[in-house]
């Protein structure tokens, strides 16, 4: 069949809310988008358990040390759905972790700023997990079947960690005022890079045309900003502190609030690798690759021994590597 019909068959099955799986026919493009988004995704995952895990020594109780290291387990766990969705398209996931390292392949940026006090495991869950959520909601109907169904599950876990963030800075809120101090620092230190996570203006968004036409994405990055803005105002009453904006106010004509501009020369600067914590985020994340080659190693010679071993029922061990 010539390409122009598949490619119209293939925009009609979108249309009509037909999920596209990995051995359907798509256009090259479509591929590519995906692989690039879903892996770097991933990747954001996966690094994204770097900031929090500098606090698993330090968090204040035991109950908030188990909280924490679950919380960056899921996180580990999604980067894990998210590689295998990626891998449906054809990208090794050996491909996928050397474009990381090399800097190849982007992650969100908002992991590239550094977790200076307690405070700042609350504002993660509740402004990063925040805008995490506002964002995979809509990846829950996204075009590409398996991208959808890993969403589903990573968005219940994500509304948990929203909550325990969320939890943190209400017990500091109320606490001495060293805390409620601590509480509003953090605040004002992740609420414009919480912002830049949702992406470049949509003026300035390369990609997003496309992605709506595909519904790889359902909601502009400006959109997604604005809700989370709209949720975010509101919330902080509870806490009772004060978001860093001196611009933020409710329009009642628009029925959103109204915000100051961003600092899109920061987030750029970020995203090129100049953010505060790039470099040490990268090699950390290439040392845990470099020390776990043992790791994989015993687990691919596992899985042969398990193929070749009939008693065990052929391919069983396969799984040990996949997993
Ligand atoms: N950081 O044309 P667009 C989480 C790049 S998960 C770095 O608008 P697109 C869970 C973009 O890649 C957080 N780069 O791009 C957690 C593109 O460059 P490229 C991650 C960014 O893809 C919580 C260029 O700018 N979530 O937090 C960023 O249509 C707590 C032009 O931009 C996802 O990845 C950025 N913030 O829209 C874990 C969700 N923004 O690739 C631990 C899935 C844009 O062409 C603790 N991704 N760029 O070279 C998406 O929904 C989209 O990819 C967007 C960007 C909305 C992020």
């Amino acid at each position: 069949m010539p390409v122009q019909d598949l490619d119209k068959i293939f925009q009609e099955k979108i249309d009509d809310e037909i999920k596209i799986e990995p051995k359907d026919w798509m256009p090259e493009a479509y591929r590519k988008t995906n692989t690039r988004q879903i892996s770097q995704h991933a990747h954001s995952e996966i690094v994204g358990m770097l900031p929090e895990g500098n606090w698993i020594s330090r968090a204040p109780t035991l109950k908030r040390k188990a909280i924490l290291i679950a919380k960056v387990q899921d996180e580990a766990g999604h980067g894990l759905y998210l590689y295998s969705a990626a891998e449906t398209l054809g990208m090794s996931r050996e491909e996928m972790i050397n474009d990381l390292h090399s800097g190849k392949a982007k992650y969100s940026s908002i992991f590239n700023y550094p977790t200076i006090t307690w405070a700042d495991m609350g504002a993660i869950g509740w402004l990063v997990d925040g805008a995490a959520i506002m964002n995979q909601v809509m990846l829950t109907r996204t075009s590409y079947g398996p991208y959808a169904r890993a969403m589903v599950r990573i968005c219940k876990e994500e509304s948990f960690h929203q909550r325990q963030g969320f939890e943190i800075l209400l017990v500091l809120s109320r606490g001495s005022k060293e805390q409620k101090e601590m509480c509003q620092d953090a605040i004002n230190r992740w609420w414009w890079p919480s912002l830049m996570m949702f992406g470049p203006k949509d003026s300035e968004s390369t990609n997003s045309d496309q992605s709506m036409k595909w519904k790889i994405k359902r909601k502009t990055n400006d959109e997604l900003r604005r809700n989370f803005v709209d949720m975010i105002a509101e919330q902080i009453k509870t806490l009772g502190m004060k978001l860093p904006d001196d611009n933020l106010k409710w329009n009642e004509k628009r029925k959103h609030y109204d915000f100051g501009e961003i600092n899109w020369e920061e987030f750029w600067n970020v995203v090129k690798g100049n953010g505060p914590c790039n470099k040490q985020r990268l090699d950390a994340r290439k040392k845990a690759w470099e020390n776990g080659a043992w790791v994989r190693e015993a687990a691919a010679a596992y899985a042969k021994k398990k193929a070749s071993s009939p008693a065990s029922g052929g391919t069983k061990g396969g799984a040990l590597v996949a997993a």
